[in-house]
């Protein structure tokens, strides 16, 4: 999803023109600020209803983050590599939860969607995502800005949720209702698709924390390059910090590229490595790996390693 411009090759925060939308259910909703409001129920002390001045009232954090789509639910494990890097503001659903008062039997924290529709056969349906209590609690927040403008409609316009270190998936835009359970809910979107089972075999768990990966930008795939010194640039993402980056050109070894930290936020990190390319078509393959000891596989699954075709001439 990513176009790199020649001019601009490595924009570090992706233009809101150029994030990839995914709906589910049909078209977005269109929904108004105005009349907007977040229910928050369930196992609570105190049920709430929040307006759109009400959430600008509670504190607000602003912070970059990898936003990647996990790919069709259909097809787990197919590579799709729709990934951005957007910055986003709002308020921490920990200060929604203060307010509320999650009861003691409260673990998890369903969140659902205004849009309604149908998929995979099944009609009626809303779009809802859960997640632990815990987690939803240190890390969810409730945007209502990307890049420094308002949401547009497409993205969740006026709020949605965003989990940084989760897929895509679990960032429910139009967000409208909070629940809070001692269950999880069963759902075609929460325990019935996405889930995966994990690569040694096992039992299938939600897709949730993101997978180690990378992506060649520079120079583009099927793009050609003067033959000689060239620079191969792109970027690297996961849950946790990305620690290592190699480079395999043609058949030769693996190399380690040059690394940027991540710093505060759940960004991607941008990686480059200088290279002497002969004449001719070359095919260039980039491995990230994670502070928690991930590496990407070399085929077989939706992070297998990226692998671009170039011409030196
Ligand atoms: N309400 C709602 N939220 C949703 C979806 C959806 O269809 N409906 N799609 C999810 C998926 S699969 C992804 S990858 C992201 C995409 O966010 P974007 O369209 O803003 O890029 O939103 C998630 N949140
Ligand atoms: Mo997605």
């Amino acid at each position: 999803m990513i176009r790199t411009d020649p001019e601009t090759p490595d924009l570090f925060i992706t233009p809101v023109e150029e994030v990839f939308i995914r709906n589910h259910l049909g078209p977005a909703p269109r929904l108004d600020r105005d009349t907007w409001t977040l229910t928050v129920e369930g196992a609570v002390e105190r049920p709430l209803r929040l307006d759109f001045p009400a959430l600008l009232d509670l504190p607000q954090t602003r912070f970059t983050a990898v936003h990647e789509c996990f790919g069709s639910p259909l097809r787990p494990h197919v590579p799709t590599r729709a990934v951005t890097n957007v910055e986003w503001a709002g308020a921490p659903l920990a200060a929604v939860l203060a307010l509320a008062g999650p009861r003691p039997e409260a673990r998890h924290v369903w969140l659902e969607g205004a849009d309604r529709g149908d998929f995979a056969g099944e009609s009626g349906l809303t779009y809802l995502k859960d997640l632990p209590l815990d987690q939803a609690g240190a890390e969810v927040v409730l945007a209502h800005s990307m890049n420094g403008e308002p949401l547009r409609p497409d993205h969740g316009y006026p709020v949605r949720a965003v989990a940084p270190r989760m897929f895509g998936t679990n960032s429910v835009k139009w967000l409208t209702r909070i629940v809070l359970a001692a269950e999880r809910p069963d759902h075609l979107f929460t325990t019935r698709l996405y889930t995966r089972v994990p690569p040694g075999g096992g039992e299938a768990r939600p897709v949730r924390e993101k997978d180690v990966g990378s992506k060649l930008l520079t120079p583009r795939d099927g793009g050609s390059v003067p033959a000689g010194a060239c620079e191969l640039e792109g970027y690297a993402w996961s849950a946790t910090e990305v620690t290592a980056v190699e480079i395999a050109v043609d058949d030769a070894d693996w190399q380690p590229a040059e690394l940027e930290r991540r710093g505060p936020h759940p960004s991607w990190q941008r990686f480059r490595l200088r290279c002497d390319l002969a004449p001719g078509p070359h095919r260039v393959r980039c491995r990230a790996t994670d502070s928690a000891g991930r590496v990407q596989p070399l085929t077989g699954d939706r992070n297998a390693v990226h692998e671009i075709g170039i011409l030196a001439e």
